[in-house]
């Protein structure tokens, strides 16, 4: 797994002194511009120390302590209310966040967070399938990832939410299924596809998919849409027939930061329009953010792996977070495929 830390901009050399004020950020990878970070610092005048993660997991398990240092993170939807209740987020300031308005209005009353208490949204998408164009015929179905003609060019994301997602939907169950039997069955899928995989995989299997070392692989959409900006010609994405999780990422501020009103600066400025767009253009990913809509080019808003259609996305469910049982099973029945 990656991981990267480091410091970005202008004040490198004033950071390396100590000097100066300084917002830690730790986001998921190719999240974010190239402009994101400097510009937000030259125009605050601080420093940001940034850092990536690959899974809600890695980022869970870095800020747990409550002494992690971070002081704003981006947990997927259902990571937020877990969170929560663990007491490791700060309450969002609307007052301190004059671009709020500019989210759409499906993101202004999500159902993970109704009244954007706890986070922020900033980018969504699909999980899907992201496969080489000359595979005959094209995997447009979850189950069509058990086929034996895969083997060792398939991966699927080392995400349990995910992976129990992808199995659930093949055997006809709603990707938050708390069912034992349902679980015990989608393990029993798992378990059988493993003889397949090349491994689990998250955003690091964009580079293998370009290459064609990945014939298949449950992805999500930015890391599809990633990976077809590099290879137009050879890869496509797919949202599958029997049904799909669909995820957002939120910003939102730790409850051990000491730098809130800085954080909140930072939430604001992701918020506006132009730097927004900047993200969309450079990452290839949905923003939450409707203002930033209007900037965008036309071939940017009509990519279908960013934007599907609504009769598609008809067929998507947003990620819940589980009761403590079901996640219990959830978290013991992982641990088997995993190791199996
Ligand atoms: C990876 C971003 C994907 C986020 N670079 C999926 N929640």
């Amino acid at each position: 797994m990656k991981r990267r830390s480091f410091l970005i901009g202008g004040a490198i050399a004033a950071a390396a002194c100590g000097g100066g004020p300084r917002l830690n950020v730790y986001n998921w990878s190719d999240y974010i511009a190239p402009t994101t970070i400097p510009d937000f610092e030259r125009e605050n005048g601080l420093r940001v120390h940034y850092g990536t993660y690959e899974s809600n997991q890695e980022m869970l398990a870095q800020v747990m302590s409550g002494n992690s240092g971070w002081d704003v993170v981006f947990p997927s939807e259902d990571f937020v209310g877990p969170m929560q209740e663990l007491g490791l987020l700060a309450p969002i300031e609307h007052t301190r966040l004059p671009n709020l308005s500019a989210l759409a209005p499906a993101f202004q009353h999500p159902p993970w967070d109704p009244e954007l208490r706890w986070c922020v949204p900033y980018s969504h998408g699909a999980t899907g399938i992201l496969y080489q164009r000359n595979l005959q015929p094209a995997p447009l179905a979850w189950a069509d990832l058990w086929d034996a003609s895969l083997r060792g060019k398939l991966t699927m994301l080392d995400d349990q939410p995910e992976v129990f997602a992808a199995c659930l939907k093949k055997l006809g169950h709603s990707v938050n299924s708390g069912d034992p039997a349902e679980l015990e069955a989608a393990r029993r899928e798992a378990v059988a596809q493993k003889t397949l995989l090349r491994a689990y995989l998250n955003a690091e299997v964009r580079d293998q998919a370009v290459a064609g070392d990945v014939f298949a692989a449950q992805a999500w959409a930015v890391t599809a849409a990633q990976a077809i900006a590099a290879a137009p010609q050879k890869l496509a994405f797919a949202l599958p027939r029997e049904g799909f999780p669909r995820f957002c990422d939120n910003v939102a501020i730790l409850r051990e930061s000491r730098r809130k009103e800085m954080a909140h600066n930072w939430i604001n400025y992701l918020l506006r329009a132009d730097v927004a767009a900047s993200i969309v253009q450079a990452t290839h990913t949905a923003s939450a953010n409707d203002a930033a809509q209007a900037l965008l080019p036309a071939e940017v808003r009509e990519n279908t792996v960013l934007y599907p259609p609504a009769a598609d996305l008809a067929r998507g469910e947003w990620f819940q977070s589980q009761p403590l049982a079901s996640q219990k099973i959830r978290d013991r029945l992982w641990t088997e495929i995993k190791s199996s």
